[in-house]
């Protein structure tokens, strides 16, 4: 039995001999090497690489400050590493060394942070919590793609020696899903929050209604949601939030730094409130329910007063669900409404959006009529739109009307990315990921003052998506881009190495069970 003992550890240690030979004449592969700091999508603003990485163990701790959002962010944390690393990683206010979460007085502004790493620890700092959430989400991407797997996993958990100082470009980075013409349930669009927030999203865009369907319990109008809400494009079941699942997702966004902005579409897309309530339509009569996917031929009632009282109702209840600044009132492709009827109705809308308290948003036809002061408009034409176009949003924007860029042909995850696409539209052209990523929001709209783009936004419409698989099928490798385009300094733009990042997200994505388009354009490692 002894000598048994002694033979094996001779032998061990003969293998280790000729290990540490091999690998420094490099003839098997070194032990893998930690994430370098730059590796992260979106591109931080600066990083200083240097010194030893970190090495999260059974014995690191998340070390937090004694205030409730830095526990909750580290109890985000550990939520994330447990699973794969199996350690207990327990979330606490005392000892030294480990992850360190501190919110601090210094430079970091709303959403920026510092990430310290070395041997002995690794410290994220930031002036308030949505920095330090995000902060979070670099040092996760930091460590090897196995950590997003929900079974024990063998590491080595590196984080790279040195320092990461971030901070966004722009404070509008945002998503927009269409729970309208399919409907998403509570559980898809949480899955979605989530992965937004892993590349520092910080709005969630909700298209809540349209011709073929109203998706938000109005308790003054109760059948906007039960009658307006029972289908979707194709004739499928559709579906509505109550109240209740509706605060469940704003909760869910609201603990990862995402601010949630719900849309009513008005005066046109329509169709699913005209159908519910007869009095809405100018003549009285209510069409039935709409499954197409034709646009631009419903419109509220603009001379009668019952549907200002229609907007009252639905503008109030929607704020008192809505932390957030922002109410989005649609606004586009109001075919059917004559334009002086379009003006009159967005001057009431918008007054009401404002006594309401909140911001009002709407897509750039909002700029043919009046945008009030501190109005947001969403800009979603092409590189072909035209010029007397794109001047009236310049203008508006000369004159305080803040932009979100949502370029169709560039933004729009719904469109295919090339002809072999199975889901999605191509009206705006097929967009792969370099178009996708390869442009500059501080310079595409002529005649827009840099500080009048508040930032960009990636609209995901639903006309041919079901479930979450269709919705990350397209927005997958896509969105990421979109999140670099909005956080990352214009000087860190470089497709070629943009596209090997990228890559790298890939089995990130694997272990996160997203199922998304492999890129002819992008250096994939093997699948697998
Ligand atoms: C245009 S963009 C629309 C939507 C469609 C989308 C499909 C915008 C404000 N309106 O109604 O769903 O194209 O890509």
């Amino acid at each position: 039995m002894r000598q048994r003992h002694r033979t094996l550890r001779l032998l061990a240690s003969l293998l280790l001999v000729t290990a540490v030979g091999a690998s420094l004449t490099g003839a098997t592969p070194a032990p893998p090497a930690a994430t370098p700091l730059d590796r992260v999508i979106p591109a931080p603003a600066s990083v200083a690489p240097g010194g030893s990485p970190y090495r999260i163990t059974d014995r690191t701790r998340i070390r937090v400050d004694d205030s409730r959002e830095a526990r909750r962010i580290g109890g985000y944390l550990a939520d994330v590493l447990r699973p794969s690393t199996g350690y207990r990683l327990p979330v606490t206010t005392h000892g030294d060394g480990g992850i360190r979460l501190r919110l601090a007085k210094g430079p970091y502004g709303d959403e920026g942070y510092r990430l310290d790493s070395g041997r002995g620890g690794v410290t994220v700092t930031a002036g308030r919590p949505a920095g330090l959430f995000h902060g979070v989400q670099t040092l996760r991407q930091l460590l090897p793609a196995a950590v997003e797997k929900d079974s024990v996993q063998p590491g080595p958990w590196l984080i790279a020696g040195g320092t990461v100082e971030d901070t966004p470009r722009y404070a509008w980075r945002g998503a927009m899903l269409d729970v309208s013409r399919h409907f998403f349930g509570v559980d898809e669009v949480k899955r979605y929050i989530d992965q937004l927030a892993l590349y520092k999203f910080n709005k969630l865009h909700l298209h809540l209604s349209d011709d073929q369907g109203w998706r938000i319990a109005i308790d003054s109008w109760p059948r906007l949601a039960t009658y307006g809400g029972s289908t979707e494009v194709g004739g499928g079941p559709g579906g509505y939030y109550t109240k209740a699942d509706y605060k469940e997702i704003v909760r869910h966004a609201a603990a990862r730094h995402l601010e949630v902005v719900p849309e009513i579409d008005m005066p046109g897309h329509t169709n699913a409130a005209l159908a519910s309530y007869a009095e809405l339509n100018c003549d009285g009569v209510a069409p039935p329910l709409y499954t197409g996917t034709q646009v631009g031929f419903s419109s509220l009632c603009v001379p009668k007063e019952i549907t200002y009282d229609f907007v009252d109702d639905v503008v109030r209840e929607l704020a008192a669900l809505t932390p957030g600044r922002y109410l989005h009132i649609g606004g586009d492709e109001a075919h059917s409404t004559p334009h002086a009827d379009y003006v009159t109705f967005m001057d009431r809308a918008q007054a009401t959006v404002a006594e309401y308290g909140k911001t009002v948003v709407g897509w750039h036809q909002l700029t043919g009529a009046t945008p009030v002061r501190g109005a947001v408009a969403q800009y979603w034409g092409l590189d072909g739109t035209g010029a007397a176009e794109k001047e009236q949003v310049a203008r508006a924007a000369r004159n305080g009307t803040g932009i979100v860029l949502s370029p169709a042909d560039r933004l729009y995850l719904d469109m295919k990315y090339d002809a072999g696409t199975p889901l999605g539209l191509s009206w705006a052209g097929y967009v792969e990921v370099r178009r996708s990523y390869d442009w500059d929001p501080g310079t595409y709209l002529p005649g827009v003052p840099a500080s009048a783009i508040r930032g960009v936004e990636a609209p995901l419409w639903s006309e041919t998506l079901e479930n979450s698989g269709h919705i990350e099928y397209m927005a997958f490798p896509r969105l990421p881009g979109v999140a670099e385009l909005g956080w990352s300094p214009a000087a860190t733009h470089d497709w070629d190495r943009y596209k090997v990042r990228l890559a790298a997200q890939g089995p990130r994505w694997e272990a996160l069970g997203i199922g998304y388009y492999r890129s002819p354009q992008v250096p994939w490692p093997a699948a697998g």
